[in-house]
């Protein structure tokens, strides 16, 4: 594959992860959401994908997997501190995620939030051929749109934000706001996981930039610029393929013999991230067991928290908070041999994860906020069994799809300790249809049709020059 691509792709990461093994250097698929989500459609168009490769000071020359040609974009560890750590992981994390923890703000992480962004929009406007689509993704590119825009005016830009868009009040709070509402009015149509994130961003427009608007398209001197809701989903066949799997049916028995046999298993999966909710689900949990609802053995809680962003001060704090947590109620409830809280600081296998979500009896997703959380939808495509049950969090995404879950509001703690305790004892024919209306919704949702449909409105968009 050489010369220009005509679609390009654009997010922090490249779809791979380096290995390094005794015959040298290797590129592997890497898993998630948009890895899967996007691929399929990067080939079809024989595209390119420009991203970070996952270690500092490297950037190895232009290389093709699986039909994809990758750019890697070179970052130093300067560039990873400022624009990774500091400005989006450190401000625009917690600010678009209802500052549940106070975002920092800093001069030199927008510097270097400014000088990364252009260093990715550069590679974008190398690769992209003329006439070329170009799909940005995510917090931590929303001065791309503009600055490709500038650069090439010819091309067609698309952006989608996987987390949440905040309020006018809160979004304002940013010193670089501007500049970034206009990075992202750089592109012909803008995504969200939500109408109301949406409806955030074309507010935002008219209360920062006295922008004109009508419905969801905006006016920016005389280019429509078009805003609107593309939740993203899961591949449930991939999901559903495993758990029919002989392989994860053993494993699923064998975690719950592992675990003692338990009457009821309860499960959380997340990145260890303050917006997840996996104190509060910990609280829930602890204050059940102290007033008998629950008890241990019948009741076990396996929390795995996949390590995240460890060098971000906050995360440092939330790890020794959850298992300082963890710990406690393990003094207090566990038995010897059978502890109340099973705490794995591990990434899984998506085959370990399915035998998990397989072998749980409730699934607690609980974050304070979230884009949309796709560990919720994952659970609901591997009950083929039709058992389970989910504990949502209204602030999630999925909320708004997986209206059958047992929703909660996560900043109520009664509010959770009654949707577990529903979910607990929900009868099985209740339960059945649940999760069956639940699937069948994400059959006809899944991530194809997540990426189609945001193409087919970009490509109907005015686009570039
Ligand atoms: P995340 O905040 O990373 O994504 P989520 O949507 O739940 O959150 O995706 C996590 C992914 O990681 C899932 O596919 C899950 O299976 C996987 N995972 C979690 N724990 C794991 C473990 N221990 N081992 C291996 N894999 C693990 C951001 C936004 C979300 C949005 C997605 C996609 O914050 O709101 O849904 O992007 O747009």
């Amino acid at each position: 594959m050489t010369g220009r691509s005509a679609f390009v792709v654009v997010a922090n990461r490249l779809p791979v992860d380096e290995e390094v093994t005794s015959d040298g250097r290797r590129w592997r698929a890497s898993p998630g959401g948009l890895v899967t989500a996007l691929s399929p459609v990067a080939r079809a168009h024989r595209g390119a994908w420009v991203g970070w490769g996952g270690a500092a000071d490297s950037a190895p020359e232009p290389f093709d997997h699986e039909g994809i040609r990758l750019h890697p974009v070179r970052l130093s560890t300067a560039d990873i501190d400022g624009f990774y750590e500091g400005q989006s992981n450190s401000t625009i994390w917690p600010l678009y995620h209802d500052a549940v923890e106070p975002p920092s703000y800093d001069r030199t992480w927008s510097d270097a939030y400014r000088i990364v962004n252009a260093r990715f929009a550069e590679a974008a406007a190398t690769v992209a051929a003329r006439g070329a689509t170009v799909w940005v993704h995510d917090y931590q590119l929303q001065l791309v749109p503009a600055m490709l825009r500038a650069k090439r005016p010819d091309l067609r830009i698309g952006f989608f934000l996987h987390i949440p868009f905040p309020p006018i009040e809160l979004f304002m709070q940013m010193p670089l706001r501007a500049e970034i509402l206009r990075g992202l009015l750089g592109a012909d149509l803008v995504g969200f996981q939500q109408k109301l994130a949406a409806q955030n961003f074309v507010r935002l427009a008219r209360h920062l930039l006295d922008l004109r608007y009508s419905g969801m398209t905006i006016d920016v001197d005389g280019r429509a610029v078009k805003a609107g809701a593309f939740p993203i989903s899961i591949d449930p066949k991939e999901m559903e393929r495993l758990a029919a799997t002989d392989e994860i049916r053993v494993r699923a028995r064998q975690i719950r013999t592992e675990l003692g046999n338990p009457r009821t298993l309860i499960l959380g999966v997340d990145r260890l991230d303050y917006t997840k909710g996996i104190e509060l689900r910990l609280d829930a949990f602890r204050e059940l067991l102290e007033d008998g609802t629950l008890t241990v053995p019948e009741t076990t809680l396996v929390q795995v928290a996949t390590p995240s962003r460890e060098r971000v001060e906050h995360y440092e704090t939330l790890r020794t908070r959850v298992e300082r947590e963890v710990g406690r109620i393990n003094g207090d409830f566990s038995r010897v041999g059978i502890p109340a809280v099973h705490y794995l600081h591990q990434s899984y296998s998506r085959a370990e994860l399915a035998a998990l979500y397989c072998a749980a009896d409730v699934m607690m997703v609980t974050p304070l906020r979230d884009g949309m959380n796709l560990v919720a939808k994952e659970y609901v495509a591997a009950r083929i069994d039709h058992g389970g049950a989910l504990v949502l969090s209204e602030f999630a995404g999925a909320a708004n799809e997986l209206r059958h879950a047992f929703l909660c509001n996560p900043h109520d703690l009664d509010a959770v300790k009654g949707a577990l305790m529903q979910a607990i004892s929900v009868g099985p024919s209740d339960g059945r249809r649940r999760m069956q209306i639940m699937q069948r919704y994400l059959r006809t949702h899944d991530v194809d049709r997540w990426g189609r449909s945001f193409l087919e409105i970009l490509q109907a968009s005015e686009g570039g020059a």
